[in-house]
Order: structure tokens, then sequence, then C-alpha cells
């Protein structure tokens, strides 16, 4: 594949719409590398493990079961001087800025993140997710004349080495032009049909996604620390995260508590990750109201 450093080639291109991700090699110096894993170790009290209690991530999959939870850490934009310094970098490094326009669309801009993803040998997986179907009107992908209009991607910084067999992210290349419901089997990994992938990186590599594109990551087994440090763009169009400005109230004043219920609920601020606090309308064609 022609994967020369700063442009997005057509190669790349056909690559990330057939099987919806794509991998960039060597796409950080080593110097760079460093200055992340050293910012992360700097903060490394603030790095948290997810509970494995309840199913956890892996959503009680026998496949993706693992003895602890996920490591997370978050906040690198705001840190101190100079540790926040690699990450902002990041968020418009010059690799990412040609693709992202190509995947996304001019405009594009960071929805959430960033998030460090972490893991030591024993780690649970994450039960996959995403897909085009059910249809996302956050994050759908489509190609048209010779465009491609994907309203999400991530974008995964590789700290540390991912290895064959050492788990991690995990994909069903394709996925993410699938009309088809997403079988179970496919999503705990149980029954994958030969399906998922595990990408083979190094440190220094960068990983796009399309969020329409089933992922999501195998029980971590490599000897080192897993680090993916992820970024989630979104198209000019698209809100994910809602953001400050979400309630009617914070958007246009405290006027709109006098509204009714049907009313409140039509004022509310893009996004979809709302925590179930969106209340959705309903209507027969004579009334409209708020579905419970
Ligand atoms: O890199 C990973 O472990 C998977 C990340 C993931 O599932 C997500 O970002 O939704």
């Amino acid at each position: 594949m022609d994967n020369t450093k700063y442009v997005m080639s057509d190669e790349e291109k056909y690559f990330f719409d057939l099987t919806g991700y794509l991998i960039v090699r060597d796409a950080l110096t080593v110097e760079e590398v460093d200055k992340c894993n050293a910012a992360i170790d700097h903060y490394a009290n603030k790095i948290r493990a997810r509970s494995v209690d309840d199913g956890g991530l892996a959503r009680g999959s026998s496949t993706l079961l693992g003895e602890t939870g996920r490591l997370e850490l978050t906040g690198m934009l705001g840190w101190e001087k100079p540790y926040r310094e690699p990450f902002r970098e990041l968020l418009v490094h010059p690799v990412l800025v040609s693709r992202l326009n190509g995947m996304c669309g001019k405009g594009f801009r960071l929805d959430h993140g960033p998030l460090m993803i972490g893991a030591t040998a024993g780690t649970e997986g994450h039960q996959l997710h995403g897909s085009g179907e059910p249809f996302s009107p956050a994050v759908w992908y489509h190609q048209q004349n010779g465009a491609i209009y994907c309203r999400g991607v991530t974008v995964a910084w590789q700290l540390t080495d991912v290895n064959e067999g050492d788990g991690g992210f995990a994909v069903v290349p394709g996925s993410h032009k699938s009309c088809e419901p997403t079988p179970a089997g496919i999503r705990s990994v149980e029954d994958d049909m030969g399906l998922t992938v595990q990408p083979v990186m190094k440190a220094g590599d960068v990983l796009f996604f399309a969020e329409t594109a089933t992922h999501g990551t195998l029980p971590w087994k490599g000897k080192g620390q897993r680090r993916s440090i992820l970024y989630k763009y979104a198209s000019r169009g698209v809100a994910r995260s809602v953001g400050q400005f979400f309630t009617p109230e914070a958007r246009f004043g405290e006027w709109t508590k006098t509204l009714s219920p049907e009313q409140h609920a039509v004022l509310y601020g893009p996004g979809v990750h709302t925590g179930g606090k969106l209340p959705l309308l309903e209507s027969d064609g004579k009334k409209t109201w708020v579905v419970e």
C-alpha cells in the first residue's frame, strides 16, 4: 500500500472504504512516542481500572472475560505544561488531517476524547459494538461520487506494540457497510465465524476506524502494557457527545421551564450520548407526546 506519511493515498482510501479501518505505520517518531509515554507515567496515579463486576465491558462473554477491568486515563489536553503538549499536537497532527478530510470531510471536529485505553495481561475485552446495522444517524457511513462521508472516525495512536495474538483492538472488516443485523456470536466473539481481525501495530502507528464498523477489544495477553490514545472525531454536522449546552435551559434560558414537556423536548442540543436524558417525541398524527 502507498502509505506516504502525510497524504491519504488512493490505496489507503480504497482500503478504508473496503474494510472500515486504516493503519498508518510510523506516524509518530520515537521521540513523540516517548514524550507521550513519559507524560502518562507522570500522571500514572490518575489511571483508573474499570470494574469487571456485572459482566464488565465483556458483557458476560466467555471469550472476552478477564480478571481485571480496562485501564483508563483522560484529561490530557488540560494537563500542565509540558505534559499536555504532545497530546495537543496529536489533536491536529498532519498525518491525521489529510486523512480525516478524506474520511469525514473538511471541517471535521473532535467530538470527544482523548481517552487512553490501557491493559496488562489478563485485562478483559470489550463486547463488539458499532456497525451500520442498526442504522446510526450519528456515525453513518456513506460513499458517493468518489467521496467518503463517514460521520464518526476514531483515531487511536499506539504508544506500545501490539503483536499477533496480544489482543486489544479488534474489528470485523467490511462491517461498516453491513445491512444485516449483527449476530450475537459476533458481538460476544463466542462464534465470530472467523471474521474478527486483531491488527498488529507498533508503537508510533496510528489506527483510524469508522465508528460504524463492528469493533471492540479482545482480552489482553501481551507481555507489555497496552496504551492506545483514542480521539473521537466527527463530521462538521454531527454531534455525538452532548457538551455543555445540551439542555433547553442552557441553550435558551430559564424561560424554557415554562414550556410543555413536548415543547421542551424539542429544544435540546445535538448529540447522542445523552445518558438517557433526551426525551423522545412520538405522534399519531393527532397529538404529540413524550415517550415514557
Ligand atoms: O481499542 C479498543 O480497545 C476498542 C475501542 C472501542 O471499542 C471504542 O472506542 O469504541
